[in-house]
């Protein structure tokens, strides 16, 4: 990828979005707005695990038909929550197969007489393949987990006088097999020696806990029936003024009028418009920095969009509200530029995970994150190895954390996941995430995989397709995976405009051998380099330490071992990155559950925090190196503070 590259893109950006690959239908987080209405359904569900031999008694007993509790004993399940950690019932916790979720709710009585509210329900993610039912009817199927789903159930709601009373029933399995992502096998072990009939275990070929259920939150939320369906903004930077393109797709009239405002953060409107589409000028914009990067980051303007429309039972407005970063990403041969100037990510790489909820949805750890995050000094996280929920990207373009958006692609280890089928499905999600990311100016990459086997032949044709088709629905934003093979044998890596890749050296090879990472890692750079000219960051590196264990000299497993070890990463890092080397992100900012196995000790302890977000010696280590590389990175350059170690010196 070269510079001419990175120019075409900068002059293209404005016009890009029109040649997009179209996306069906939008997936706007559902806000309130005059004519918007949510009701959230988080809170106590009924609960039932299938324990049945083969898992469908709850469809050979239609459970979606009746209350739950009537075809059966129930558990409180909390919603947004994983099921897995919350019951004292031990096969709960790695069980496999379906289970199903029940919710009464009461609408509001406007909701079900007035024929031109629309009544959505959406499900923020079920992990991994859902069924919905809405007063026992089949309404909507979901497959994947990670990403939102729904429906328009208003013909269900709005049939007579009792109509305010709503039985949601979800059924979700979470199977994975070879044509899922991530994919997984079921393994039946058939030795009656050892096994019971029928005893069969789920291998996955990641290392995080296969969490399941609701774990995200599921709504209601209205609209009228003719309304604003989707909104793409994409932004481009002219001299010091701040172009603003957008197209808007209606939906329920084709006689309709559209108002775009653009207000600053002062809620003074800057730029109008009118129409599907357009392009706003903002002269003098305050441009969408990346924290630390920046005195001022993070800054964001509201596009407020105004439908008018007629519809048979007359005329209906429609309002949403979009934040808008105006920023510019563009990629050349040794650099990742943020608003024309060279951006270093130094920051981390996640998990949603967390004690007892396991992948719910928390607004406590959610903010406890990002506070730890502005501590430490990171500017940037990749969502690995999934995406994350909406409400943690709304917070990373209000802060200026700048996000490296990954798909659940992961674990694409073998062979036979590489195959057309997978290929399609790949194709699919990478749809679902652009199109319920693509507005977050914090999403400045794609990442469509982790560590694939890209060794493979047919692992290159698929990362090929996987990636060509990012590129075609987002043309404005590059687009990577993430890469443990070898430089020399890596089929993938000649379509990434970005070499993410990872290594575990003195930690998986050469245990206890610091002194080699030196000479491993500059050997790792300077191959890539030479092979592809193009920018590399460190998408992982890590060693794991159990908190509290001390050793001096160091050895593995101590918070000393995990320091030093990062400390002779940071070598070779400072001497690379003046050069090609465009990231550091760590491998873990906390510690967090996987599978049982020996190499595992109650999950991984990569984390520089704990999973109860403690600190381990080496987040002092990154907090300082961290801050001491912002120091050196901001622009515009002011003096660097001998020690930055305040919190939040710049917001
Ligand atoms: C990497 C994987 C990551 C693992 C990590 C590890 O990308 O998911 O958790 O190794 O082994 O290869 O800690």
């Amino acid at each position: 990828m070269a510079r001419r590259t990175a120019v075409a893109w900068a002059a293209l950006g404005p016009l890009l979005w029109g040649c997009a690959l179209a996306l069906q239908g939008g997936m706007l987080y559902p806000r309130e707005s005059p004519s918007r209405q949510r009701k959230e359904l988080d809170g106590l569900w009924s609960f039932r695990a299938d324990f049945s031999h083969n898992r469908r008694r709850g469809f050979e007993e239609q459970w979606y038909r009746r209350p739950l509790r009537e075809s059966g004993p129930t558990l409180d399940m909390p919603v947004p929550s994983s099921f897995n950690d919350i019951s004292q019932d031990w096969r709960l916790w790695d069980f496999v197969g379906w289970v199903w979720y029940e919710r009464e709710v009461i609408l509001p009585e406007r909701w079900t007489q007035d024929l031109s509210t629309r009544v959505v329900l959406r499900i923020g993610s079920a992990h991994a393949y859902a069924i919905v039912w809405v007063n026992g009817v089949d309404t909507l199927e979901h497959e994947g987990g990670y990403l939102p789903f729904e429906a328009d159930i208003s013909n269900l709601v709005q049939v007579g006088p009792l109509s305010s009373q709503l039985r949601i029933t979800i059924a979700i399995n979470n199977t994975l097999t070879p044509t899922t992502l991530p994919p997984g096998t079921i393994q039946y072990l058939t030795d009656t020696s050892k096994y019971p009939k029928g005893y069969f275990v789920q291998n996955v070929y990641f290392d995080f806990f296969n969490y399941a259920g609701l774990q995200r939150s599921v709504l209601l939320y209205t609209t009228p029936t003719a309304y604003i369906d989707d909104i793409t903004v994409t932004t481009s930077v002219e001299h010091d003024s701040g172009l603003v393109n957008y197209q808007i797709s209606v939906k329920g009239s084709n006689l309709f009028e559209l108002e775009v405002r653009l207000l600053d953060a002062e809620n003074k409107l800057v730029a109008n418009g009118t129409g599907t589409q357009g392009q706003l000028k903002v002269p003098g914009a305050r441009l969408w920095w990346p924290y630390l990067m920046h005195e001022r980051p993070a800054y964001l303007y509201s596009l407020e969009v105004r439908l008018t429309a007629q519809t048979s039972l007359g005329p209906v407005s429609d309002f949403y509200t979009l934040p808008v970063g105006i920023r510019t990403v563009n990629v050349t041969k040794s650099q990742f530029l943020i608003n024309g100037k060279p951006f270093y990510f130094h920051g981390v790489n996640k998990h949603e995970d967390a004690d007892i909820r396991g992948k719910g949805f928390d607004w406590p750890l959610l903010v406890k994150d990002f506070n730890l995050l502005r501590w430490l000094g990171a500017n940037a996280f990749r969502t690995s190895h999934y995406p994350y929920a909406e409400e943690v990207l709304q917070m990373c373009d209000r802060y200026g954390i700048v996000v490296i958006d990954e798909c659940p692609g992961v674990g694409l280890e073998l062979p036979q996941f590489f195959n057309n089928v997978s290929l399609q499905n790949h194709m699919r999600v990478m749809e679902e995430v652009v199109r319920r990311d693509k507005n977050h100016p914090a999403v400045v990459m794609w990442s469509v995989a982790n560590e694939p086997a890209s060794h493979l032949e047919s692992a290159g044709y698929y990362l090929k397709m996987v990636i060509a088709h990012t590129k075609a629905l987002d043309p404005s934003r590059p687009v990577t995976f993430v890469t443990r093979s070898n430089y020399a044998a890596d089929k993938g890596a000649p379509y990434v405009d970005v070499i993410c890749v990872n290594s575990y050296y003195s930690w998986y090879n050469d245990f206890g051998h610091l002194e080699l990472i030196q000479r491993q890692l500059t050997t790792q750079f300077e191959n890539w380099y030479k092979t592809y000219q193009k920018p590399i960051i460190q998408s992982e590196y890590g060693a794991e330490a159990i908190v509290g264990f001390h050793q001096d000299p160091p050895l593995m497993f101590t918070e000393e071992y995990q320091k030093s070890l990062l400390e002779q990463y940071h070598v070779v890092l400072d001497q690379k990155r003046r050069k090609y080397v465009v990231g550091e992100l760590i491998w873990n900012f906390a510690d967090f559950m996987t599978e049982q196995s020996p190499l595992r000790v109650l999950g991984n302890k990569k984390g520089v925090f704990t999973r109860q977000r403690q600190p381990k010696s080496a987040a002092f280590l990154l907090r300082e190196r961290y801050w001491k590389i912002a120091n050196e990175t901001r622009y515009p350059y002011s003096i660097a503070k001998s020690q930055c170690l305040e919190n939040s010196p710049f917001t």
